[in-house]
């Protein structure tokens, strides 16, 4: 048999075991040995049930999404499972660990399927702009009701065994190795005289509440996946398999399938799939470099990025000690956690029981003594030098010696802080985002001295909180910030031309960014990022035009969402246009000289993008990051830029860095001459007609030829 697909029999019932670490994601070999072993087991009249399973953490966790940019070769998905289905003895799908997609499709070509206690199946297509495309569209409403199918692959959660066995799905569940309670369950069978039982001879489930069903979840995917095609696709598919015999049904999945596959939104999502896991990978840093043990947490500042960060350690499980100066403050910050828990309870997405031992999981302190026994502390005090300075100096007394210090500075320089202690090389950035127990970035920030092995720990670190890591080198803003700043800066500009605060917002949410850049300064409060410019010295003697709205707006305490207005007014906690305050922007403009050009929707959004696009040239020429998929994960999981369009620098080399090179030029001549700089990256790949994906292939070949 083939090396990941063996067959051995026992008594009467072959079991057929896979086995391709790390998670036995099915590609050509495995299509081929599959085959192979069905094909030779119609053959051999002493088997009379078959169990399929897989070796290592999990059942099949879907089909190799690697062979979607290399081509899918032969045999296909489809013929295999059809032989699987066909077989003429019982086959028994036994499943732990995650079955996804193609993992499930394959259990339900199955006849039996048998599960772990800790087993979950899945179709999470959609999170690669795809749909079930091996009969998981078809065959799943056969098995379950057809609006919990639906949910199941417009949500694509995994469902733990119990909620599949509930539905149908799962047989029956077994403690212990779900292999040999598959082999029991078959020999079961066989003394039953029970034969196969094809999933497609099955009648859709439900199927009479077909149209009611497909309205609300059409409605349903409109409004939590705007700007997305798959969704609807999604439906059209399952709505065949309501409205069609089995194999038209599967003819229409196959045709949206290879549609999907081909678009951009799904190139885009497989594109962050691969960058999230690549951006742990750090080049010159061994794998084999002993990570420090982290098992307590040390925070420095009970305000919201010290609550939110507590949260995210103690939702994993690790002690925290929250520290602050005063008595009120630590109140309000505890509070303000339980406050957070009791939503999430009253929700239903945590048991009461579990908000009090999270809750249990955090002890207040007012002593930085209390610090002396944590692995790790992070510093979240305000974001201002002198603060976080004296705060190391204290850290560097109090926290024992071989203790990580972690700094959440948002821009400052990492290398000044850790000056301020003996144990430089022990220093971090570990720069979470608001809010910090919910939202997936963590930008670690390496600083000169990090040493390897706190490198590598925070990495690990990152995915323990289940956070997106992503390693920056020390500048102004590290890699997001200090991209947000000319993105912002052309959004300002706009207001000063005559365009609106909702000219602008607007264009970037119909783009598909989760919230409008002045809409964002609103929430995070105006006066945060006006006090951090102005901490940069003279840039507004340089450019008094330099984000002189948010300027404005702090002089007049209007400090967005916390003030009850900013570039918005806010009543009852809804947006709504403030015409006194567009009123200001322009006159200030004219005042101030600015040509009242009011650009359009289509400059707007390409001056803020490219603005971008551009400081990212930047940031990767000098290495501030590693890779283009980097900041594209940064993006994505940090500020909100839409997943399907893959990030800032993959959504540039669709667009075409030529094109992006040359209109950059004209805003050069058009616009102040003095930003509108062409990245020295960015001239040199457009007049190659190269891209960012190409440069970062040759940076990574380059790397691993000089290693
Ligand atoms: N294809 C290729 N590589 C995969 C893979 C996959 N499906 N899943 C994981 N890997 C690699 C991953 O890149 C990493 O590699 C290593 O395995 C460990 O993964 C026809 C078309 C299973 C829950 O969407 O959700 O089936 O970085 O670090 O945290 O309808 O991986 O070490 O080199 O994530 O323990 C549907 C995707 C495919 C599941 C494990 N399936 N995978 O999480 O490990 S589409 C999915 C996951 C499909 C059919 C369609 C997770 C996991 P490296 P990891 P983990």
């Amino acid at each position: 048999m083939s090396e990941v697909v063996s067959v051995s029999v026992i008594d009467d019932i072959a079991v057929v075991k896979v086995d391709r670490p790390p998670v036995n994601a099915i590609d050509q070999a495995i299509r081929a040995g599959l085959l192979k072993a069905f094909n030779e087991l119609r053959s051999r009249p002493n088997v009379k049930a078959i169990v399929l399973g897989c070796a290592g953490q999990t059942f099949f966790a879907g089909a190799d999404i690697k062979e979607f940019d290399t081509g899918i070769r032969p045999p296909a998905y489809h013929d295999v499972f059809r032989l699987i289905e066909d077989s003429p003895v019982p086959v028994v799908a036994a499943i732990h660990g995650t079955a996804l997609g193609a993992g499930t499709e394959i259990a339900l070509a199955c006849h039996y399927r048998i599960a772990d206690e800790g087993a979950r199946l899945g179709l999470p297509e959609l999170t690669l702009g795809i749909i079930p495309g091996a009969g998981g569209t078809q065959r799943m409403p056969r098995l379950i009701p057809l609006e919990a199918a639906a949910d199941m692959m417009l949500s694509s959660k995994p469902m733990p065994a119990s909620q599949a066995k509930e539905l149908g799905l799962i047989d029956t569940i077994v403690k212990g190795n779900v292999v040999d309670g598959s082999i029991a369950y078959a020999k079961q069978l066989v003394s039953q005289g029970k034969g196969p039982r094809r999933t497609r001879e099955l009648p859709v489930r439900g199927a009479e509440n077909a149209a009611q069903i497909f309205a609300d979840k059409a409605a349903q995917a409109a409004k939590i996946m705007r700007g997305r095609a798959s969704p609807a696709k999604l439906l059209e598919a399952l709505q065949a398999a309501a409205e069609k015999p089995f194999d038209e049904g599967l003819k229409v999945e196959k045709s949206i399938s290879i549609e999907l596959e081909k678009s951009i939104e799904s190139r885009a999502l497989r594109h962050l799939f691969f960058a999230e896991r690549e951006a742990r990978m750090i080049p010159g840093l061994s794998s084999r470099v002993q990570r420090r043990p982290v098992t307590s947490v040390g925070i420095v500042g009970a305000g919201t990025m010290g609550g939110g960060i507590s949260m995210a350690f103690v939702n994993a499980g690790i002690p925290v000690t929250l520290l602050d100066v005063s008595q009120a403050a630590l109140d309000a910050g505890l509070a303000k956690i339980r406050k957070n828990y009791e939503r999430s309870v009253s929700r239903g997405s945590l048991m009461a029981d579990q908000m009090e031992s999270r809750m249990k999981l955090i002890t207040p302190a007012l002593d930085f003594s209390a610090l002396g026994s944590a692995d790790l502390v992070i510093e979240a005090v305000f974001e201002k030098m002198n603060l976080k300075k004296e705060t190391f100096a204290r850290l560097d007394q109090a926290a024992k010696p071989g203790a990580i210090l972690g700094t959440n500075t948002s821009t400052l320089n990492i290398d000044e802080i850790a000056a301020m202690t003996k144990r430089p090389q022990d220093v971090i950035g570990l720069h979470f985002f608001s809010p910090a127990n919910v939202m997936p970035l963590l930008e670690i920030v390496q600083a000169r001295r990090t040493a390897d092995d706190v490198l590598a720990t925070a990495i690990e670190v990152a995915k323990t909180i289940r956070k997106v890591g992503v390693v920056a080198k020390v500048c102004y803003g590290f890699i997001g910030n200090r991209m947000m700043d000319p993105y912002g800066r052309e959004a300002e500009h706009c207001l000063l031309e005559g365009a609106t605060p909702e000219d602008v917002d607007s264009v970037l949410e119909r783009f598909g960014m989760a919230m409008g850049i002045l809409a964002v300064y609103d929430l995070a409060g105006v006066d945060i990022g006006h006090f951090t410019r102005l901490a940069l010295g003279d840039v507004f003697e340089k450019d008094p035009t330099f984000y002189r709205p948010s300027a404005m707006l702090t002089e007049r305490g209007w400090l967005g969402q916390k003030s009850g207005r900013g570039y918005y007014r806010y009543d009852n906690g809804k947006r709504v246009p403030d015409p006194e305050g567009i009123k200001l922007f322009h006159d200030e403009g004219k005042r101030m000289g600015v040509p009242q050009r009011k650009p359009s929707a289509d400059e707007i959004l390409e001056r803020c993008l490219f603005a971008l696009i551009n400081e990212g040239a930047r940031v990767l020429d000098e290495g501030i990051a590693l890779r283009a998929s980097d900041i594209d994960v940064v993006y994505t999981s940090g500020y909100g830029f839409p997943r399907y369009r893959g990030g800032p620098m993959f959504y540039a080399d669709t667009v075409g860095l030529k094109k992006i090179y040359d209109r950059i030029l004209e805003f050069q001549r058009t616009l102040d001459s003095r930003y509108w700089q062409p990245a020295p990256l960015l001239e040199r790949l457009a007049k190659a007609n190269s891209s960012f994906k190409q440069w970062q292939a040759e940076q990574a070949t380059g790397r691993a030829a000089a290693s």
